[in-house]
């Protein structure tokens, strides 16, 4: 059910850092064709920075870890058929064969059973607003909670319920990391006037960190929130009026659970007329980077011998 390309499966025994990328983001978060090259350039962005990209999709249901540039298409296509797979959709999409998209916690689940500890990503699911009634809380949170899995996130888009997601997350134990702020970065926005609980600036620092959760040992993940560079940083009036203004839509239309989340990155994404977009694959770009470093530093100190 499992399938580790070579280049990854060999990585992964030798010890050297590899990077799990996620599908969701591609089939389902982002338009074609700016959701191919996004995905390219993040696998490009990681090789540069010493580590090996594996993205992470179900292929004709098996779950394929590093995919070849044709797999990435055939996901990517705006004419494709794919699932979007949570943890609970997942022995449904494999028992049925299908092609599916992972989202963060499926990805994390995939990563853990090949081995991979580190995970680049635009931003997770959480508590959505009026989660308190609504119940709709994103798998991603308990996922965090229990698979040990470095995740590197651009923070929580203010589509969801920020402060309740921070809360969420520290009542399952899952440290949040701003790296370099001390502010919870709000994914098309840098600040979002919460604090971040722990801020560490140099990738060595979350290495560490990292080690001693994992040596102790302590199971489950770790969440990186990385802020978008400031130069691409969105106008945060702009994206909160389209960020409203899909959360009416969503309710006008009745959208309801998983559909929700992709339902508003595409609203958002043509309310702004593409301007989000360039935003959006900016900040996962930096955070391809982010986690292509602390993965090296951590492969370095950990098993000296086998990196040098
Ligand atoms: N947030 C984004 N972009 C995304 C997602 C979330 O800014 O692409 C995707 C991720 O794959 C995440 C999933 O794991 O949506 C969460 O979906 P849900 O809320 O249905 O759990
Ligand atoms: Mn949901």
């Amino acid at each position: 059910m499992l399938m580790i390309s070579d280049e990854v499966r060999k990585a992964i025994e030798s010890n050297q850092p590899v990077v799990a990328l996620e599908s969701t983001i591609i089939s389902h978060g982002m338009p074609y064709p700016k959701n191919i090259e996004t995905a390219l350039r993040c696998e490009e962005i990681i090789r540069e920075n010493g580590a090996i990209p594996a993205t992470i999709a179900i292929i004709d249901g098996i779950i394929k870890v590093g995919l070849s540039k044709s797999e990435i298409e055939a996901i990517a296509k705006p004419d494709a058929t794919v699932m979007k797979v949570s943890r609970r959709d997942l022995p449904l999409a494999l028992s049925k064969k299908k092609n599916g998209a992972l989202t963060v916690a499926a990805t994390m689940i995939a990563s853990q059973l090949a081995g991979i500890r580190f995970f680049a990503t635009g931003g997770i699911g959480g508590v959505h607003r009026h989660g308190e009634t609504t119940m709709d809380i994103s798998a991603d949170l308990e996922e965090l909670k229990t698979t040990s899995v470095c995740v590197v996130s651009a923070g929580v888009k203010s589509i969801l319920d920020i402060g309740k997601t921070l809360e969420y997350l520290e009542t399952l134990g899952v440290p949040v990391i701003g790296f370099g702020v001390t502010e919870m970065p709000a994914f098309y926005t840098r600040d979002s006037d919460f604090d971040v609980p722990i801020s560490l600036s140099s990738f060595e620092e979350v290495a560490s960190f990292l080690k001693a959760k994992w040596d102790l040992p302590l199971p489950g993940g770790v969440l990186i929130a990385n802020p978008i560079p400031k130069e691409f940083s969105y106008d945060k009036q702009a994206i909160d009026a389209a960020i409203e203004q899909a959360l009416i839509e969503c309710d006008a239309y009745s959208i309801k659970g998983k559909e929700i989340t992709p339902y508003l990155l595409k609203r958002i994404t043509e309310i702004t007329e593409g301007a989000s977009l360039v935003a959006n694959m900016e900040l996962v770009f930096n955070n391809a980077y982010v986690a292509a470093n602390i993965a090296k530093i951590y492969f370095k100190e950990n098993f000296p011998y086998e990196t040098e």
